[in-house]
């Protein structure tokens, strides 16, 4: 059976992209998988954040993950730092991980770009040692994550081939699991850039009202031409909007090209607004309502303690084989 682990990390304001990339889809593995799923609050730690804010953001992520219909009886649900194992294996898994290949990774070129040394904190460097520690415990062979995210899964698995080269068959490989249609949502103000929660420009946050989301929608930047086609390097506005709303339809692209065939700029931003009303209100209603009964402090409960056996056992794994005393 598979294996299935990913997370959220509560930065910021869920956004639509965090929604349509991953969040949305987590419920269709539950079913047939082993699913873990888990607030990354120890990776929100690695850039600057208010502790209230941080506090908020998980709560709402717990809430949002119920809202999406991720079933406790059939996932694990938790919040990273609730499992001390994450810490733990992070500490020696940094060790065969190397500068060279940190200093590559693109989210830390991109959120560092603006920063000089002395503001550039170590979590934020070691970002992927903790990431793939957060896959190795779970034995996860599968981690389905937005494409902005393959390269911290790519490292990943240098990591495990590296370590299971030098001491057995000891870790599973994980692999990444991309979506074909939203793995990718671009921002409406400037569409060659993604949606992103920590750099609010052009996002539609998962907790606006409706109004504001199709005001949002109705004022997205479009492209010069008439023509409603998906052309992400021509057209970027016009298929970030085609991809929004394949996305919520559950459609092909080519099907929601075909869908508005001869249709004006207005009355496909009409047609997306629909779109993406349709999929929110549900979703937004159930999360009020577990917002307001608080079922996620139960569910978070519950999953640390699930979420350690499992962690704890591959921790120990580890420890033997890199030659730590575990005294049972
Ligand atoms: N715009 C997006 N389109 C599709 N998928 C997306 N994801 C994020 N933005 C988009 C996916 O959401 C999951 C959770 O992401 P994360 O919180 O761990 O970090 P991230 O990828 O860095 O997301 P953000 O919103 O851009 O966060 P910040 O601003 O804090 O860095 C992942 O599967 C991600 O791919």
């Amino acid at each position: 059976m598979d294996r299935i682990l990913s997370g959220i990390k509560p930065t910021g304001q869920l956004t639509l992209g965090n929604y349509l990339g991953a969040l949305k889809h987590f419920k269709d593995f539950q079913d047939q998988s082993e699913v873990f799923i888990f607030i990354a609050d120890l990776h929100a730690l690695t850039l600057p954040i208010d502790p209230e804010v941080l506090r908020n953001n998980s709560i709402d992520i717990a809430s949002f993950y119920l809202a999406s219909g991720l079933d406790p009886k059939k996932c694990t649900i938790f919040l990273q730092s609730s499992v001390s194992a994450h810490a733990e294996l992070n500490a020696i898994m940094q060790n065969y991980l190397f500068m060279g290949e940190l200093k590559r990774m693109t989210q830390f070129k991109d959120k560092c770009s603006k920063m000089n040394d002395s503001q550039i904190g170590l979590g934020i460097f070691a970002y992927p040692v903790l990431m793939a520690s957060d896959i190795i415990l779970y034995d996860a062979n599968i981690v389905p994550v937005g494409e902005d995210q393959i390269q911290h899964v790519e490292i990943t698995r240098d990591l495990v081939h590296r370590f299971n080269t030098k001491y057995g068959d000891i870790l599973i490989m994980p692999k990444a699991q991309i979506r074909k249609v939203g793995a990718r949502i671009m921002s409406l103000s400037d569409p060659t850039k993604k949606m992103s929660k920590s750099d609010p420009k052009g996002d539609i946050f998962l907790k606006d009202d409706m109004k504001t989301i199709r005001k949002k929608i109705m004022s997205a930047v479009t492209d010069s031409g008439t023509e409603v086609k998906y052309d992400p390097e021509n057209k970027p506005g016009i298929s970030n909007l085609l991809t929004i709303y394949a996305s919520c339809k559950d459609i092909s692209i080519e099907e929601a090209e075909k869908t508005f065939n001869g249709f004006r700029y207005g009355d496909f931003k009409k047609a997306v607004a629909d779109a993406v009303e349709e999929e929110l209100t549900p979703f937004k209603q159930r999360y009020e309502e577990i917002i307001a009964s608080k079922a996620y402090v139960k569910v978070l409960k519950e999953g640390a303690e699930k979420a350690s056996k499992v962690a704890s056992k591959t921790l120990k794994r580890v420890q033997k084989a890199v030659g730590l005393l575990t005294i049972d």
